[in-house]
Formats: structure tokens, C-alpha cells, sequence
């Protein structure tokens, strides 16, 4: 809860966001499992959580180690622009290193895939996240949590999943719970 506003301002409006999560470097489920722990320390209400899955690594750079991926679901009063900040500190915090070429194996990645029915693009953020019907690694997670979620457009996000269940290059495996 916000403490800061002056008496008798409008609370801004909480609402869900759903968050992407996957690391390949180190201890994978230990970094997922700290990096949730770091946006509840940093004020987001985390009010579900996904197992681990375990999954091959799509674009560009194949060969290297499997993801281990999980979602979450949030809500918070941020907007998409400060929320971002903060998911990009909370990376930095852990460790996480700039300046690397994109699809680089990493120790934590977190990344926004929907706020509320909030659609939204700006040079550094699109909303909803672009790859969220392409991408088993974030669907298999997201679904778990919310099997019937749909996007701002209508679009239901197990159909999407449906449409990738026979992708060669997708594979995702349970890894327990975090
Ligand atoms: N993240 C990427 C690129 N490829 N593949 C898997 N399996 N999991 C990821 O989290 C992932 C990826 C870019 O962020
Ligand atoms: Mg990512
Ligand atoms: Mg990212």
C-alpha cells in the first residue's frame, strides 16, 4: 500500500499484472525463486505463482543451457512505464549484467506480458508483450495460473497454446514447484 499520497488524493487504481520469468546462468530455480522474492520486498503484492518448467531455449542463440521458466501474477498502482523500471532494477539487483547480445544466456530475465486490459507501446515496451501467443515457455507458465486468461483484443491465450503444442523447437517439462 502507497503511504505516500497527500490526504485526500485519489489512490491510483491497482491493477493485476502478469509477469514473465526465466533464467539460464547459475542456479535457475534459486534465481526465480529470489527474483520473486525481490518484487514482493519491493512493494508488489504477489498473488500467484506458477511451478518451475523447464524449457529448450528459442531465438536466436540455441545452443546453450535450458531455461527454467516461471510466471507470476501481481497488482500494483503502477503504470507500465514505472513498473518496468522496476522490474529492470530488481534484474540489476540480482546481478543480471547489461549491455549483452539479445537472447544472451542470463541469470534473470522479467519481463511485463500484460497489465490489466492495458494496451500500450512506447520505444521501450509493448503491452500486451509481443511474443505472449508465440511462446510456450511463457504460455505453459501464464496458463497455469490463470487457465483463462484472455488479451485486451479477445484473443484466449489457450488457443494460442493449442496452436504451438506440436512446435519441435518449444519443448517445455515440468521442474517442480519453486
Ligand atoms: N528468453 C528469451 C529468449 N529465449 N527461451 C526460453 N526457453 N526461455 C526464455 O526465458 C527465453 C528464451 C529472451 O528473453
Ligand atoms: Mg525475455
Ligand atoms: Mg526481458
Amino acid at each position: 500500500m502507497r503511504s505516500d499520497l497527500p490526504a485526500g488524493a485519489v489512490r491510483p487504481r491497482e491493477r493485476p499484472a502478469w509477469l514473465g520469468l526465466g533464467s539460464n546462468v547459475g542456479r535457475p530455480l534459486a534465481n526465480l525463486r529470489e527474483a520473486i522474492d525481490r518484487l514482493g520486498a519491493r512493494g508488489l503484492a504477489v498473488e500467484a505463482e506458477s511451478s518451475a518448467w523447464r524449457t529448450q531455449p528459442v531465438g536466436e542463440i540455441p545452443d546453450q543451457p535450458d531455461f527454467f521458466n516461471a510466471a507470476v501474477r501481481v497488482r500494483t498502482d503502477l503504470g507500465p512505464e514505472e513498473l518496468l523500471d522496476l522490474l529492470k532494477q530488481v534484474e540489476r539487483e540480482q546481478g543480471r549484467e547489461s549491455g549483452r547480445p539479445r537472447h544472451w544466456p542470463r541469470l534473470i530475465d522479467i519481463d511485463l506480458l500484460l497489465l490489466g486490459r492495458l494496451e500500450y507501446s512506447s520505444d521501450r515496451l509493448t503491452l500486451p508483450h509481443r511474443e505472449v501467443t508465440a511462446r510456450r515457455f511463457v504460455l505453459v507458465p501464464l496458463l497455469e495460473i490463470d487457465p483463462g486468461l484472455t488479451l485486451p483484443d479477445g484473443r484466449v491465450l489457450r488457443e494460442s497454446l493449442d496452436a504451438l503444442a506440436d512446435d519441435p523447437d518449444q519443448a517445455v517439462s515440468p521442474a517442480g514447484p519453486l
